[in-house]
């Protein structure tokens, strides 16, 4: 399914009055609104294709009808959000959920709308049907020469599609550690994994990137031999260049501070990717900005003072990506709300007055600073963000398009109510 454009400009059309009022309003005082439209345009989120279907919890899944049953689905999915968005031209691919049967035809899919390929993922943390050896104590840790030897083949395997595809990275999450205290060595741990990671670091092409990603638990509980942003570190500064921490904002420990570990590793140019997504206990997975926008917002001023800094490009130079699934929501509508609160997070944190803080700073003016990232926090920029998609003839209020058009009802029509997407 394709929503047409001029479905969506007669849309936009019948909206457009209202927003000019409200773009007028929030672009007085922006200096160079155009450069900011141009950065808002340029930027672009990729969706996993693990979150196109309804996402589970180890309880329960309630599928909601119209998943897409094949990754042709998961891309056409892609292509109706990027349509109405124009934000999400990206699609991160998990291997084995989403093996490419035929790439040229899987590419050329994707090209149609416009859709680049975004990080590959590897899975070594289930066993899948057929797999000869089990991961149930771990895969690139594994006591067992024979398991980790196959964990490392199944991710240069993934390189394999990336390269057919166009991809450029790598990440690599590994749900390895331990249970119980006693179960395992932790130094013999950290090297088998640190050798497993070089031999599929070898693999890579050179203008490819390698993501370590941590997590600081789940499904291991006593420990992770990936645990955290330090590990990650020590893993992607033995590996080499191309090899970058990835920071999921599901993975850390309650209230840890994320912006400042953002603003470390970019200092050391060892920030490689971001998995977005929103918790309040743990890796809940639930929408981008939905529990704590003000920490997005945080982190985004630490992004992008960091990458400012080193002169990166805020589209290319990090990859994007969500990482979210949940229970209860349409995924598509789902996707759409966490895009936009990307979005809405990226601008205010461009909006920042970044000389007035540092002056702050240097004054031990606590209160200004505080007040300067809070005027920006507070400020409404949905009319900018919305400005920036009509520019690239996005529809100027995705979601209510989506529902407008029926799309679920669409999707349901025609691939039915008991489809199951791949993923968790
Ligand atoms: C693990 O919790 C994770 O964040 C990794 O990125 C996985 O690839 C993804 O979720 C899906 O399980
Ligand atoms: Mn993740």
């Amino acid at each position: 399914m394709q929503i047409e454009k001029n479905k969506i400009d007669s849309y936009n059309d019948a909206l457009l009055k209202e927003h000019q009022r409200k773009f007028d309003f929030a672009k007085a005082g922006i200096n160079d609104i155009e450069s900011l439209l141009q950065k808002l345009i340029n930027f672009q989120v990729a969706i996993p294709s693990w979150a196109l279907g309804t996402g589970g919890t180890r309880f329960a899944r309630f599928s909601g009808g119209g998943e897409p049953g094949n990754l042709e689905e998961k891309i056409e999915d892609i292509g109706l959000l990027h349509a109405l968005n124009k934000s999400s031209g990206a699609i991160s691919l998990h291997i084995p959920w989403d093996i490419p049967e035929d790439t040229a035809n899987i590419k050329a899919l994707a090209a149609q709308s416009g859709i680049l390929f975004d990080a590959m993922n590897s899975n070594t943390f289930q066993d899948q049907q057929g797999q000869e050896l089990s991961y149930k104590f771990g895969s690139m840790q594994h006591v067992n020469k024979a398991i980790r030897k196959q964990a490392i083949e199944h991710n240069i395997e993934v390189i394999k599609y990336g390269i057919e595809l166009g991809s450029k990275s790598l990440t690599v999450w590994l749900s390895d550690g331990s249970c119980f205290p006693g179960q395992l060595n932790f130094r013999q741990a950290f090297q088998n994994t640190l050798e497993s990671l070089q031999e599929v670091y070898a693999a890579l092409p050179s203008d490819w990137k390698m993501f370590v990603e941590y997590k600081a638990y789940e499904p291991n509980f006593y420990s992770t031999t990936v645990g955290d942003w330090g590990q990650s570190l020590l893993y992607a500064n033995k590996l080499g260049d191309k090899a970058f921490t990835l920071v999921d904002l599901g993975h850390h420990l309650p209230n840890a501070n994320i912006e400042q570990i953002v603003s470390l590793l970019l200092m050391e140019g060892k920030l490689g990717g971001f998995h977005f997504n929103d918790s309040k206990y743990g890796d809940d997975d639930l929408t981008v900005g939905s529990i704590k926008p003000y920490q997005l917002f945080l982190i985004f001023n630490e992004l992008i003072d960091g990458m400012d800094a080193s002169g990166m490009n805020h589209t290319t130079d990090l990859g994007w990506m969500i990482d979210a699934s949940h229970n209860v929501k349409d995924p598509l509508e789902d996707l759409l709300q966490s895009v936009e609160a990307i979005m809405i997070a990226y601008t205010q944190a461009l909006l920042i007055d970044r000389k007035k803080l540092i002056d702050a700073q240097n004054n031990n003016d606590v209160v200004t600073a505080q007040e300067i990232l809070q005027n920006a926090f507070r400020t409404d920029v949905r009319a900018l963000v919305a400005e920036a998609r009509l520019k690239s003839g996005g529809a100027l209020n995705p979601l209510s398009v989506y529902r407008m058009e029926n799309i679920r009802n669409e999707l349901i029509k025609a691939r039915g109510s008991k489809t199951v997407a791949t993923g968790l």
